[in-house]
């Protein structure tokens, strides 16, 4: 079988320490590595190599991060697409332009979807308000700044977002946009919670009950906003949906290395130490308001029609598996 190229390593090293990091971001490099995978694919001419060959690239990329689904719908975008090419029987030269395809689909997509959100997500901004975001999210940054461009006077709180500081890339990108826009410290939330109109976060994952999985203190920030009646809005693209929840599992939530919380020579010299680093959490859908999609803008109870209507061939087949295995038993 081919080997994995050396570019399609670089990006699955750089997904897994956060160099490429963002749920979107992360997808589209996925479907970049894929493309880069089948141009440079220099082994058998039989379609199953290529497709073997395709479907190992798709297994090492999703193994990278686990808790942002829009991974492996990146992956399952593209791969599903070749499949299909495989089973009509197409040449490696043409399931080849199939994977390329797919790939610059995906991502032209993605990026569209980024734009629509914030145009959409704007419109509910009102002039002057003030607006609280967490973390680094494409989508969100997109609706806040697409109010600014608009004119619209408002002001943004950013969280440092600890352990990574992820928040100060977003304070760096609004702050250069002319955005009026200060650095808290996570803890100070519900300090300026009173101060605030409304909270406008991404997702990593939003599952079939309209619970959003996004950086951790996300729902910790949706609680504070629902005590103090601070509409909360979530952006997030459909492929940020997950299909495999309608299915019944679980989201799996990653947990990185105490080095991220605390220092090496801190651990070196507390040995004993028991320290814990979940990168997620969930937000339940009573906490949320709308989800904004380049759909449109739905209650979070609604995921479940995104889900059928963006991966319902994937839920049918996943339910059908289902139903087949239980048939097998005897019960
Ligand atoms: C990033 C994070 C973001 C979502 C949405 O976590 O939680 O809020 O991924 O981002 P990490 P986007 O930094 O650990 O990857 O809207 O850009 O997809």
């Amino acid at each position: 079988m081919s080997r994995i190229p050396s570019r399609v390593t670089e990006i699955a090293e750089a997904i897994k320490v956060m160099k490429i990091r963002g749920a979107g971001r992360i997808a589209r490099a996925a479907a970049e590595a894929l493309k880069i995978a089948a141009e440079e694919y220099v082994g058998p001419v039989e379609s199953q190599a290529f497709l073997d060959y395709m479907e190992k690239i798709g297994s090492y990329l999703k193994s990278t991060r686990p808790t942002a689904v829009s991974l492996p719908n990146a992956v399952g975008f593209v791969l599903l697409r070749l499949r299909r090419g495989f089973e009509a029987g197409l040449p490696v030269p043409k399931l080849r332009k199939v994977v390329i395809d797919a790939a610059e689909t995906f991502i032209r997509n993605s990026r569209l979807a980024v734009e629509i959100i914030g145009r959409i997500g704007s419109k509910r901004i009102r002039d002057g308000e003030v607006i609280l975001t967490h973390c680094n999210s494409s989508a969100a940054v997109s609706v806040i700044l697409h109010a600014h461009r608009e004119g619209k006077r408002i002001k943004v709180y950013a969280t440092e977002t600890r352990p990574r500081f992820q928040g100060y890339i977003t304070y760096k990108i609004l702050k250069k946009a002319g955005v009026k826009v200060t650095l808290i410290p996570d803890s100070a939330i519900r300090f300026f919670m009173k101060d605030i109109d409304k909270v406008v976060v991404g997702a990593d994952t939003v599952t079939a009950n309209g619970a959003v999985v996004n950086k951790i203190g996300t729902s910790l920030i949706a609680l504070a906003a629902h005590e103090a009646r601070v509409r909360v809005f979530v952006a997030a693209e459909t492929y940020k949906f997950s299909p495999m929840t309608v299915l019944g599992e679980l989201v799996e939530i990653e947990e990185r290395s105490p080095l991220e919380v605390v220092s090496k020579e801190y651990l070196d010299t507390n040995p004993a130490i028991t320290i814990r680093n979940p990168a997620f959490d969930v937000t339940p859908p009573e906490y949320i308001d709308a989800i904004i999609t380049e759909k449109g803008l739905i209650p979070p109870k609604a995921a479940i029609l995104v889900l059928r209507e963006e991966f319902g061939r994937i839920i049918e087949e996943g339910i059908l598996s289902i139903v087949e295995e239980s048939f097998s038993k005897e019960f």
